[in-house]
């Protein structure tokens, strides 16, 4: 069955979607969008060369009877209202992380989705689905470098925008950290602290940049995290995991390496569409599938939540430069899966 998919916010992330879904995917069409700013909108289904109706706001969009499945890529703070609309009309939803600004919101949406009874949310954590990442999974759950102990990560953009603040760090950026580091220790949070090196120049007046976020785990890891989203230089993400008997490191993205002009080089990728451009395909096509056998598998609201409730506390960490405790409620029976 074709999914007829509508999509609430045709930004940057909204309309490389609907190109992906459109020209590279299979299985789903995208019959529905909106955008506060409509000319945004408006352009991109004309770009995109889209057969669809646009909607005046994202609630009348959620209830129309041709859309099946709704993708919500607006801001962050729009997000728990659309999906809570969209379980309440008992449709699917693919959500763009954050789930929600805060684990209160993510909580509301939590409890509404074991309500229905049927799972009908996913985040958008694709590194997940990366292969890099899969590949250290597997060395890492394998014992290869015996227990893991130390992980040490960074995640760095070239620039960022004037309205980037220096919370987004952790609620848009280390927010994929967050989540993947989960996944990849199998492990929870236990406590979270954010420290400030010096400060470059190439940020603006009101940003803490770069940050370092140093974080415990349940089983006794310690992660250290550099963000730093004015690097200049790239878009670079670093993961490296130090266990008992060996180290354990993301692979770079693949690219030629030049000898030229005396130099031996790589290039490195500026832009974060490029970098994780399979794992967004492999999600998507993930999430059209799994719906299309009955409902999502792949990172659920749940796991929406506990990346709230720790980024809440590392946002608390840097406001009070304590240490402060990551505190989850007990996981619903639903999410044991
Ligand atoms: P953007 O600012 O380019 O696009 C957001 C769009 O949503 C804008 O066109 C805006 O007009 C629209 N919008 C905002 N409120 C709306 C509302 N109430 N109803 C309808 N439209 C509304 O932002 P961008 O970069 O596309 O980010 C959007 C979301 O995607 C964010 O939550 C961000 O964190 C997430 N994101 C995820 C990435 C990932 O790697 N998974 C990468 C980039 C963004
Ligand atoms: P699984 O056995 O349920 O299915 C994942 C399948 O996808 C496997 O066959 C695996 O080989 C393949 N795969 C996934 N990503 C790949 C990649 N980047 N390159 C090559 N092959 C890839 O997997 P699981 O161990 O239960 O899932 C681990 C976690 O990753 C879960 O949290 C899940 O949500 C997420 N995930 C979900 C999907 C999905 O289709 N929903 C796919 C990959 C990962
Ligand atoms: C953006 O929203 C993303 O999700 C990117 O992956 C991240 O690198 C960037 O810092 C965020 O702003």
């Amino acid at each position: 069955m074709t999914l007829r998919i509508g999509v609430i916010g045709t930004g940057a992330i909204g309309e490389d979607h609907i190109r992906r879904i459109t020209n590279t995917l299979s299985g789903a069409k995208i019959v529905a969008v909106t955008d506060v700013n409509v000319e945004q909108a408006k352009a991109v289904i004309k770009n995109q060369k889209l057969d669809a109706k646009l909607y005046e706001s994202g609630h009348g969009l959620i209830q129309a009877k041709e859309v099946d499945v709704i993708l919500v890529t607006s801001w962050g703070p729009t997000h728990e209202e659309f999906v809570l609309a969209a379980i309440a009309a008992g449709k699917p939803v693919f959500c763009e992380k954050p789930l929600a600004t805060t684990a209160e919101g993510c909580a509301r949406i939590v409890e509404s989705e074991v309500k229905h009874g049927k799972r009908l949310v996913q985040v958008g954590f694709m590194r997940r689905y990366d292969k890099g990442y899969y590949a250290l999974k597997d060395v890492v759950t394998a014992g290869k470098i015996g227990e893991p102990l130390i992980v040490h990560c960074a995640h760095r953009n070239p620039v960022v925008g004037d309205n980037y603040t220096t919370d987004m760090a952790i609620t848009d950026t280390m927010i994929h950290e967050i989540d993947v580091l989960r996944w990849l220790l199998d492990d929870d949070y236990v406590s979270v602290q954010v420290v400030y090196p010096r400060k470059t120049q190439k940020a603006s007046s009101h940003l803490r940049d770069p940050q370092i976020i140093l974080i415990e785990t349940a089983k006794g890891i310690r992660v250290d995290v550099e963000v730093f989203v004015n690097c200049q230089f790239g878009y670079d993400i670093q993961c490296e995991v130090v266990g008992e008997t060996g180290i354990a490191r993301l692979p770079e993205p693949a690219n030629v390496l030049m000898r030229s002009e005396a130099k031996r080089s790589v290039e490195i990728l500026t832009d974060w569409k490029k970098r994780f451009i399979e794992s967004y395909d492999i999600e998507l096509q993930g999430f059209i599938d799994a719906v299309n056998q009955g409902q999502p598998n792949g990172p659920s609201a749940w796991d929406g939540y506990a990346a709230a409730v720790t980024a809440d506390a590392c946002v608390k960490a840097q406001q009070t430069g304590e240490i402060v405790p990551v505190t989850m409620k007990q996981r619903p029976a639903f999410y044991n899966k």
